[in-house]
């Protein structure tokens, strides 16, 4: 039997029938073989001398690894190159970036997200999302059309660049994995649809920001830690990789909440991650594989959003835990101080 691949998904990716629009598979296509270039150059490291800082800034204030640099150069180029992309927005760019005016789509991305990770050889990935561009695009204000709330999303995927590399995608009709066969440089289909369960005993979060959090976060953790003996009934085992992809597929993979919550450090802050490119396309891929996605006050997909760089704070993954985070967050009396 061939591997099923990548085309053979957008032959029909709801597996009724029916293709994916044209100019989306061929975006999904293009952005799949940059994948493949960024999977290559991330996997030659130290012997490809991309290792290490760029000496440069992003617009985020952040020191730009090589790599981030690198990717970025991919990823726009691919999408001008595609002739789908109306404009393009990155975490690496200020203002999204005018391709091809009267294209059907806006696409947005973290080149390689969690790049710090990649001097010590910890998995990274790259984050994709996928707007319906609203038609001809004013020159003026590029960056106000992709101002759409994460429900409008049309594809979101990332990139896992790790022991093996994988594309894990949704077009609205769950969620699937592409394993990476590097002899033939085919995406082969390996998994999918994923589904996270609703119950779990794993939880994701940054503990040395214990201090910092909000009350509800702290009492959420304080519960998971208590185990047997508390109001959960159940022991929770936790884990944190420091890498959002990385984090992310372990629980599309196998369950478990993941949190980066607003914390005290940077109180006019929401929180660390940006929604545009990594709260949004990741709460896509939840919601489609069956779980949740909270950003404190409501589901981050709802979220509307003002700037292209504004940050979120990001609970998602098991329902049932999502769902206890949304129980202490309305219960708590006191706003944010
Ligand atoms: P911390 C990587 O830099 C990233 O943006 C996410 O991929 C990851 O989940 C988070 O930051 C890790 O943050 O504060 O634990 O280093």
């Amino acid at each position: 039997m061939t591997a099923s691949g990548l085309r053979e998904f957008l032959a029909d990716p709801a597996g009724d029938g029916r293709p994916a629009d044209p100019a989306l598979a061929k975006l999904i296509e293009a952005i799949s073989d940059s994948c493949r270039t960024i999977s290559y150059l991330v996997s030659r490291g130290a012997l490809a001398d991309v290792l290490g800082a760029a000496g440069t800034g992003n617009i985020q204030g952040e020191e730009q690894k090589k790599l981030d640099v690198l990717a970025n150069e991919e990823m726009v180029a691919m999408a001008r190159a595609s002739g789908v992309v109306a404009a393009a927005a990155s975490e690496e760019e200020e203002h999204a970036v005018l391709l091809s005016p009267a294209a059907p789509y806006l696409l947005l991305f973290d080149p390689l997200d969690g790049s710090s990770n990649v001097d010590v050889n910890v998995s990274i990935g790259t984050i994709f999302s996928v707007l319906p561009s609203p038609g001809e695009v004013p020159p003026g204000n590029i960056d106000a059309v992709f101002l759409q709330p994460g429900r409008r999303q049309i594809a979101a995927g990332y990139a896992l660049y790790g022991p093996q590399s994988l594309l894990v995608l949704s077009l609205g009709s769950g969620v699937v994995t592409f394993t990476l066969d590097p002899p033939t440089g085919q995406w082969v289909r390996t998994a999918g649809p994923a589904r996270v369960p609703e119950a779990t005993r794993e939880f994701a979060i940054n503990m040395s920001n214990m201090r910092h959090w909000d009350k509800p976060v702290q009492d959420y953790v304080a519960e998971c830690l208590a185990g047997t003996g508390g109001a959960r009934g159940k022991d929770f085992n936790m884990r944190w990789i420091a890498s959002m992809v990385a984090d992310v597929h372990r629980i599309l993979c196998r369950g478990g909440v993941f949190l980066y919550p607003w914390d005290r450090r940077e109180p006019g802050k929401p929180g660390k991650l940006r929604l545009m490119y990594e709260g949004n396309p990741m709460s896509f891929l939840i919601e489609q594989a069956g779980g949740r996605a909270f950003d404190g006050c409501g589901d981050i997909l709802e979220a509307v959003p003002t700037g292209l760089h504004q940050r979120t704070s990001v609970m998602l993954g098991a329902k049932e835990e999502v769902d206890r985070l949304e129980v202490l967050h309305r219960s708590q009396a006191a706003p944010r101080t």
